[in-house]
């Protein structure tokens, strides 16, 4: 069984972990933190980013998922993709095993996908994306790279998002619209018109904040 290290240990990091446990095709080595800090279900902080990048770069131990969550901005996110990723490590997609995948979908490197999620025919997921608990995504449609669809939000048909847009918990977004890249959709929004000027939305329907 190949290992995999997590990176965070806060809430987003549990959620990723208890999904590898309820997998259980890789051997969790630990958790990285800045600081040290009390386990997690049973996973040790192994020490933080430079340590383990030290100590496990260059080695079979190069697997690597991304427990940092996403809400106002991806970068910390990206700036941890790529200090991983020039040491040698690599970030595999990682999918609920109660998530409902359809078997045209394709999901790229990096991505998790977490309990009770549902991707219909013909999706294409990006990388490095969160598609968060309970949320849908339906046929056609196409989401860009570090994306976060937060829990229990709806995609309906044909719908693409952006990258590095933030689509807030229980928002739906309406058939056959886009929303362009860093975008914040906030919480419980209806998106019913296509979105082409990054910024903060709100509302149903939405408006433009700033
Ligand atoms: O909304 C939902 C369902 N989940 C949210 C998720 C998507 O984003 C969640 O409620 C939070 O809003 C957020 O989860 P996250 O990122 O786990 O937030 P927090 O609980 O604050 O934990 C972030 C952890 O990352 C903290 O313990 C930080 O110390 C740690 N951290 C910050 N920068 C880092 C770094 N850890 C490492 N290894 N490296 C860093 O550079």
């Amino acid at each position: 069984m190949e290992n995999i290290i997590v990176i965070g240990g806060g809430g987003h990091a549990k959620v990723v972990i208890s999904i590898l446990k309820k997998l259980g095709n890789y051997n969790i080595l630990g958790f990285t933190e800045i600081e040290s800090s009390e386990p997690i279900l049973g996973i040790n902080n192994i020490g933080n980013d430079d340590f383990v990048i030290e100590k496990y770069s260059n080695t079979s131990t190069n697997n690597i998922a991304l427990g940092i969550g996403q809400i106002k901005t991806h970068e910390l996110r990206k700036n941890l993709v790529s200090k991983y990723m020039n040491a040698g490590f690599i970030f595999p997609t990682i999918i609920s095993p109660n998530a409902t995948i359809n078997e045209s979908v394709n999901i790229g490197n990096g991505t998790i996908v977490m309990d009770n999620v549902a991707i219909n025919t013909c999706s294409n997921i990006g990388s490095y994306s969160i598609i968060n608990t309970s949320s849908i995504i339906e046929h056609d449609c196409k989401i860009g790279n570090f994306v976060h669809i937060a829990p229990g939000v709806t995609l309906s048909g044909e719908v693409v998002i952006e990258s590095n847009t933030f689509i807030g918990a229980g928002s739906t977004v309406a058939n056959s619209v886009s929303v362009s890249e860093n975008c914040i959709i906030g919480a419980g929004s209806l998106v019913r018109k296509n979105i082409s000027q990054s910024g903060l939305y709100v509302g149903n329907p939405v408006k433009k904040y700033k």
